[in-house]
């Protein structure tokens, strides 16, 4: 039997090891082990639409996906990047309060997801001003990037 507790400190161990939350202090990583949900996807599933509204925040655990965007020049939407354990996806809808801004496709089987809502997020955020200083950056070098891939 896997306790409550050895899943606790399983999600805790793995959090400690995502780069994003280096800095966090302990107590606030196991409350985000705490809050935790673990999403699970297989190859060609979409786990997140351009388009869509969206309120949760991913952090991969196994597997790998794909960001592919719809841009001017192409029917067929466009690989931006993949993202492997570790990465994380979704904080952009979150963060610019907008619909999400880019496909995020699996492509492996077994793939997992941690996944972390809104209001959770926002505290594991909003109380570490250099994490939410980190994160608007770069959600603004992507809305460059977008406009420069002429996303549509
Ligand atoms: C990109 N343009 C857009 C990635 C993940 C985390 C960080 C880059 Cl901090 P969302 C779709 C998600 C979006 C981002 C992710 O796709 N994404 C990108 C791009 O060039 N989105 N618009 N590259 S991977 C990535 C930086 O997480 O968040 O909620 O959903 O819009």
């Amino acid at each position: 039997m896997r306790t409550t507790k050895a899943r606790h400190e399983e999600y805790f161990n793995f959090l400690r090891s995502v780069s994003l939350l280096k800095e966090l202090p302990e107590e606030k990583l196991a409350k985000i082990a705490d809050c935790l949900e673990v999403d699970y996807f297989n190859r060609g599933e979409f786990i997140i639409r351009e388009g869509e509204e969206g309120n949760t925040f991913f952090i991969i655990a196994k597997g790998e996906v794909s960001v592919t965007q719809t841009t001017e020049a192409h029917s067929q939407p466009k690989e931006i990047k993949t993202l492997g354990v570790g990465d994380y996806f979704g904080e952009k809808a979150l963060i610019s309060e907008d619909v999400r801004s880019a496909n995020i496709v699996c492509n492996t089987n077994d793939t997992q997801c941690l996944v972390v809502d809104r209001e959770n997020f926002n505290q594991m955020v909003g109380t570490y001003e250099e994490l939410q200083a980190y994160l608007k950056e770069y959600v603004e070098e992507l809305s460059r990037s977008d406009v420069k891939r002429n996303n549509v």
